[in-house]
């Protein structure tokens, strides 16, 4: 008998991308100045001339001097600078700026993912750029093994590095290419937020070109997944602990996913919940699973497996513009969430949060509205839930296995250190958190400390 649906989609996949297309510097151009010799009489029509030799891309055309502003590389500046109807050709002045953190073009700024590659705004508020991968700066990439269970990865993104996965679906485990077929987006969303490639194109994650399986476990058709379908999901990642290949180990799994449950404080043993039971023995095998909280604004500990004691659990803070210090409006892509209670810098007004004080003890924070990720169909797009922030903490937890600052197969001490250093990163700087962690609790509202991907 199959068993009765418990699994739902955190976060619907909401706000598809309105994109103009807006012209984006290659990152290795720069704002350079040409000015042209006096007799050059016509400086537009230079500037198009010398574009379509040199390769520079025409910005403005000046009046006050014969010339005009165009990106370019400092190759071919010096290469455009010798041509005769060229007087010089100087860089754009660049003045000092205030701020010592880099400034990576933000998803909401460049509007246009596939042009050139944005940083989200939800990395850049957890210091992803200034990690040990250095997010957006595009190199490097993350060697641990995540698992997505959820709709399904598509494998052919390019801005993926989907190695494997398995179809649980049906409840019974089938390695087949419907694991790469992602009807509804979900899991394909929720592995770009953890693991973008850093390479240039589209977006970033946190876990740069983290190998990602796709652990499908909701049917296309109804939407929903099967107390089956997730302990075949659960016991397939075990299995790949306890075979004879270790490059096929899952570090991390990543379970956006949540429904109506209770932690009975025995893995499930007495309240027969076989979903608790099957997340324990994968826990033991060396998998630290990370669950989404949910988006009802009400006490995770009556969500599952967000409840469960063996997870690392995430609710969803709001960040508009990568900063802390609420300066920003609630405008996703142009769209104002504010009446939907949202606001700069506070804990979203849809997630779920903790109560009981060992459900504190497994919960953590990090951005999840407005955050830009991918689509099936080398597609981008813009979603909120606590289904996006749940992926920013696997990939971070990724990355510190990674580097070895966590410990591979011990997921009780990575869970232990992702709170630990969020904790600490907020108490020594109190502005990097926002309204609603633990230095500033709204009622008795526990949404834990703000991850930080740059202790990574
Ligand atoms: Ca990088
Ligand atoms: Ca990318
Ligand atoms: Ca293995
Ligand atoms: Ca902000």
């Amino acid at each position: 008998m199959r068993g009765s649906a418990v699994g739902a989609v955190i976060g619907a996949v909401a706000l598809a991308l309105a994109v103009p297309s807006v012209a984006v510097a290659a990152p290795d151009e720069a704002r350079y100045l040409v000015v042209l010799q006096d007799g050059v009489a016509d400086p537009a029509g230079a500037a198009t001339d010398l574009d379509r030799q040199y390769g520079g891309e025409t910005e403005s055309v000046y009046g006050a001097v014969n010339g005009y502003s165009a990106a370019m590389t400092q190759a071919e500046a010096e290469a455009l600078a010798a041509d005769p109807a060229v007087a010089y050709v100087v860089t754009d002045g660049e003045f000092a700026r205030l701020n010592s953190e880099p400034l990576p073009v933000s998803c909401q700024q460049a509007l246009n993912p596939v042009e050139a590659q944005c940083v989200p705004e939800d990395l850049d508020r957890i210091d992803g750029e200034l990690s040990s991968t250095a997010s957006g700066d595009g190199t490097g990439a993350v060697g641990t093994n995540i698992a997505v269970i959820d709709t399904g990865v598509d494998r052919s993104h390019p801005d993926l590095n989907v190695v494997g996965g398995v179809d649980c679906s049906t409840g019974t485990p089938v390695d087949s290419p419907s694991a790469f077929s992602d009807v509804i987006g979900h899991g394909t969303f929720v592995a770009g937020v953890a693991a973008a490639r850093d390479d240039g194109l589209g977006v970033v994650g946190v876990a740069p070109g983290a190998p990602v399986y796709s652990v499908k476990v909701f049917d296309d058709a109804t939407g929903s997944a099967s107390n089956a379908a997730i302990v075949c999901a659960a016991d397939w990642v075990t299995q790949t602990r306890l075979d004879d290949d270790p490059a096929n180990d899952i570090a991390v799994a990543n379970m956006s996913i949540g429904g109506p449950g209770a932690d009975d404080q025995q893995c499930g043993q007495a309240n027969q919940d076989v979903m608790h039971t099957a997340i324990c023995r994968s826990v033991l095998a060396g998998t630290l699973y990370v669950a989404a909280a949910g988006n009802s604004a009400a006490d995770l500990g009556g969500v599952a497996p967000a409840t469960y004691d063996e997870v690392l659990t995430v609710t969803a803070m709001s960040d508009y513009d990568g900063r802390p210090g609420a300066l920003a409006g609630p405008l996703c892509y142009g769209t104002d969430l504010g009446s939907a209670g949202e606001r700069d810098d506070a804990a979203a007004s849809y997630s779920n949060f903790a109560t009981t004080e060992r459900d504190r003890l497994h919960t953590v924070a990090a951005p999840g509205t407005c955050a830009t990720g991918t689509l099936p169909g080398n597609v981008y797009a813009a979603a909120s839930g606590t289904s996006f922030s749940a992926p920013l903490v696997s990939g971070a937890a990724a990355l510190c296995i990674d580097t070895g600052l966590c410990p591979q197969g011990d997921p009780r001490t990575t869970g232990a250190r992702i709170q630990a250093d969020a904790s600490a990163a907020n108490t020594a700087d109190q502005a990097y958190g926002f309204e609603g962690d633990p230095l500033r609790m709204v009622a008795d509202r526990y949404y834990g400390y703000l991850v930080r991907a740059a202790a990574y």
